[in-house]
């Protein structure tokens, strides 16, 4: 116990057992307060890298053909070198692989003939091509056709403006 005298002649008892505790009580839960604010932007921060948000990507559309989904994804809609992906799920979400993936790109205001292209196989229901799909900037169709056995192929398109980098 603490006695301390105030200006006015009052006295204070303090008992300075019981702040050391007190201190040492506020101490551990800022310890436990940060330690939990750690997890948190730990936890949303990999959400945001890897989880919650889509790839960095240009395109990350899904077009619907009967039971398809079929992904698409472009990393830039600029002339040279692209990264093509296409994600195939059926209804209920699941990856599901085709027996071809290919993908027709023609430009939309000239013919500069139409090329397609095979995707190659990454994974479960995953296709990718790489190339020079995009040769100039204008208005460019990507048509992907799927391919399963005993059903009729799938198609979706859709165009994109392609500019110069
Ligand atoms: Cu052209």
């Amino acid at each position: 116990m603490k006695r301390s005298v105030q200006h006015d002649g009052s006295t204070i008892v303090k008992d300075t057992i019981q702040q050391v505790k007190d201190s040492q009580v506020s101490q551990n839960l800022l310890m436990v307060m940060i330690f939990i604010g750690a997890v948190a932007v730990g936890w949303f921060g990999y959400r945001a890298l890897f989880l919650a948000s889509p790839p960095n990507v240009a395109v990350n559309e899904t077009f619907q053909s009967d039971d398809l989904r079929v992904t698409l994804r472009i990393d830039e809609l600029l002339v040279g070198d692209r990264s093509i992906e296409v994600q195939l799920n059926d209804s209920s979400g699941r990856a599901v692989d085709a027996d071809a993936v290919r993908l027709r790109v023609s430009m939309v205001e000239m013919n500069m003939g139409n090329t397609l292209i095979e995707a190659e196989r990454i994974g479960k229901g995953r296709y990718q091509l790489r190339g020079p799909l995009f040769t100039m900037g204008g208005n460019w169709t990507v048509e992907i056709m799927v391919e399963r056995a005993n059903q009729p192929t799938a198609t979706v398109s859709k165009t994109f403006f392609v500019t110069l980098p």
